[in-house]
């Protein structure tokens, strides 16, 4: 039973390891924050830009991190009039050579079920998955000061009008 589970664990590790190309890692994130709406909630979001310098697309397809017990992609679309939250199944793609924005109002990365209240200042680890460039480990500092839209609209044509 042992020996078997460790022989699956390293099977599993050198399929990893196939799947992440051995090159300069393509996919940046920049400038990455999280916060939740109040010290009590159950419930998180991680926003951050994501640069993708190589010259093949790349998508984010999923997200995890101990903080929370489940971690879904989210975009904010308008259904009647309604904007509303929903899971994107299909990731976010990072198109060759461009910026993507995870923004309020926006893509983002929902943290659920939060292991621990998010407390300004703390620093959240997040896995980020990439069709390309596979797993990409990030430490997301929680800042639950950060304004809608600040430090984030550079070379960004618009601004939303509405905050969360
Ligand atoms: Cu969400």
């Amino acid at each position: 039973m042992s020996l078997k589970s460790t022989a699956f664990t390293a099977l599993a590790a050198f399929t990893l390891t196939l799947a992440a190309p051995a090159m300069a890692q393509e996919i940046h994130v920049l400038d990455p924050y999280a916060r939740s709406a109040s010290p009590m909630a159950k419930t998180g979001a991680a926003f951050m830009q994501i640069e993708n310098i190589g010259d093949a697309d790349d998508r984010l397809i999923a997200a995890s991190s101990p903080a929370a017990t489940m971690v879904q992609l989210h975009t904010h679309r308008e259904v009647d009039g309604v904007m509303k939250m929903v899971q994107v199944e299909e990731g976010f793609v990072v198109p060759a050579g461009e910026t993507i924005f995870l923004q309020r109002g926006g893509d983002h990365v929902m943290l659920m079920g939060l292991t621990e209240p998010f407390e300004q200042g703390k620093t959240i680890p997040l896995t980020l998955v990439f069709e390309t460039s596979g797993e990409i480990e990030i430490e997301v500092p929680v800042d639950l000061a950060r304004e809608a839209g600040q430090g984030h609209d550079q070379g960004h044509g618009h601004k939303h009008g509405q905050s969360n």
